[in-house]
């Protein structure tokens, strides 16, 4: 059994009191999926993992299904948590996991713009969200090289 199943994630974390943001590095077909914020004005224009906010009773995983079927139209499944843990504005934190897709082909329905699948190669030209970038720099290692 994973940390993850065992840890019943609430919206607010039992450890830091800070609510958690799942967010997925999607990889397909060699590629990793970025997705250009719409919204808030502040992070418009800017390219994420796309996820959200874990819910209050909400397992991590369980959450990131669902913002994936929410906010991407697509059927996803959670694969390794990247280590780490990274502070988003005051009270959020931001931790990744790479998922696979089960079905469906992401379109940009709620919150994105615009979506991109980026080869390992290609990750640099976009303008990655300072807080996301550490999560994509360890999503790269799991792309081909080549
Ligand atoms: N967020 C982020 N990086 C992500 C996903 C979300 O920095 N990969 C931030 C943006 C919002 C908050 O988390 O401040 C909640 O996300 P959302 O508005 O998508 O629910």
């Amino acid at each position: 059994m994973t940390e993850s199943t065992t840890h019943h994630g609430t919206g607010p974390d039992h450890g830091t009191g800070a609510v958690v943001v799942v967010a997925a590095a999607l990889l397909d077909g060699g590629r990793l999926l970025a997705a250009r914020r719409s919204a808030p004005a502040d992070l418009a224009g800017r390219w994420e993992l796309p996820g959200g906010k874990v819910e209050p009773g909400e397992r991590p995983e369980d959450a990131l299904v669902r913002e994936l079927r929410e906010e991407l139209g697509v059927e996803a499944v959670p694969g390794e948590r990247i280590p780490g843990e990274w502070p988003l504005k005051p009270g959020y934190v931001l931790r990744v996991w790479t998922a696979r897709l089960r079905s469906g082909e992401p379109r940009p329905l709620e919150d994105h713009d615009e979506l991109r699948w980026l080869a390992r190669h290609e990750l640099d030209t976009v303008d990655w969200l300072d807080q996301d970038r550490p999560a994509v720099a360890e999503a790269a290692l799991r792309l081909p090289a080549a």
